[in-house]
């Protein structure tokens, strides 16, 4: 029984990890979270009243806040989600990503290293630092080949050069202090309460009100789909089981191409909402992304070897799910897009 202090809870990863934590697991969540646009504690409604979660209106760039988190809560681990993710604002914004995702990770890792320090005995030993990043770390790929663990870094947004960077901070702090720290690197999540900024739930969403659906270039891009409630369980089974100072490669082995993935959406949609169809007819070409990376495909083999790890979803059963949870779950969305659950939260968490 951990006390496990998860960072970006109210994010879309993190609120599914935290859901796995306290609906299968008798671990504990200190869930430090600074709201941001992307943070929706809607998301944690299930879990909000359990007596093993708590919540810190923190941001992670705070040192004399974080580090008061630290004393208070005690925590045996830290699982680190906390990022700005989104391609297209590190593009026209970088200033926050390299404040939230490298200063950030810097603040945290201090904090988390005065702590660790002054543990003994077997909690000094079990203490965990894992850190969540992205396989964008790795750049592109041509039509061949994965991203294996053993792979150079070649980051080409800001986005993922911060990631990199925050990756190449949780390694020195190993190397240099010794902190027992392991690092994951994921493929593209997917799944309910997802920020409809991203290409599935974006184009969910469009689809349903008759919007264009944008594809960037030509649609040829590769993405490879992992189900976040999949990669919630592997995470849990990384912080506990993972090799100190290792990364390990979390992916679902779902290659597709975008235009293969919004006319997968298309169809179901077709199939649910017949009076839209065909959506596909909605598909609009615009202006391609700025360095757009080519392809993503991840080696998960490693993973799967040490701990037995399977995705439970196929893409096209994960696909489903995701699709049927947009269209029953319109209170979330309304509060997402209308920007109603920021009042929400501010009411109940004013700073
Ligand atoms: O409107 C769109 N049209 C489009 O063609 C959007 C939003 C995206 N795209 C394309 C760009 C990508 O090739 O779809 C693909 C997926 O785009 P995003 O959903 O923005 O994800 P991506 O850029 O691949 O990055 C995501 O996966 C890796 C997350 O945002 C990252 O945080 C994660 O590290």
């Amino acid at each position: 029984m951990k006390k496990i202090l998860i960072t970006g809870g109210a994010g879309f990863i993190g609120s599914a990890l935290i859901r796995h934590v306290i609906g299968n697991t008798s671990d504990s969540v200190v869930n430090v979270d600074k709201l941001t646009y992307a943070g929706n504690l809607q998301s944690l409604a299930s879990v909000a009243d359990n007596p093993r979660y708590r919540f810190e209106h923190v941001d992670i760039c705070d040192a004399a806040e974080v580090a008061r988190v630290f004393e208070q809560h005690q925590p045996d681990a830290v699982m680190h989600l906390a990022a700005e993710s989104h391609v297209d604002r590190s593009i026209t914004g970088p200033a926050e990503f390299i404040q939230t995702n490298i200063v950030g990770t810097y603040t945290l890792l201090e904090a988390a290293r005065t702590h660790w320090n002054k543990l003994e005995g077997d909690k000094k030993a079990n203490f965990r630092f894992h850190h969540i990043s992205t396989d964008e770390v790795y750049g592109s790929l041509g039509a061949e080949g994965f991203f294996t663990e053993d792979m150079p870094y070649e980051p080409n947004s800001p986005y993922s050069a911060s990631k990199a960077s925050s990756d190449h901070l949780v390694r020195a702090w190993h190397h240099t202090y010794g902190m027992p720290v392991v690092t994951t690197n994921c493929s593209n999540n997917y799944g309910p309460y997802h920020f409809p900024e991203k290409l599935i739930p974006l184009v969910i969403l469009n689809a349903v009100s008759g919007k264009p659906l944008p594809i960037y270039g030509k649609g040829d891009n590769i993405r490879d789909w992992l189900y976040v409630d999949d990669h919630a369980r592997a995470l849990h089974l990384v912080m506990n089981k993972g090799r100190l100072g290792e990364t390990y490669n979390i992916g679902g082995w779902n290659e597709k191409t975008n235009l293969e993935v919004v006319h997968g959406i298309c169809t179901i949609l077709d199939e649910m909402r017949p009076q839209g169809a065909p959506h596909a007819n909605l598909i609009t070409y615009v202006k391609d992304r700025p360095g757009h990376d080519q392809r993503y495909a991840i080696d998960a083999s490693k993973l799967e070897r040490e701990f037995g790890w399977k995705p439970q979803e196929t893409f096209e059963t994960g696909l489903r799910k995701t699709v049927e949870w947009y269209l029953s779950n319109d209170a979330w969305i309304k509060g997402v897009t209308s920007g109603a659950y920021r009042e929400w939260m501010q009411k109940q968490y004013a700073a």
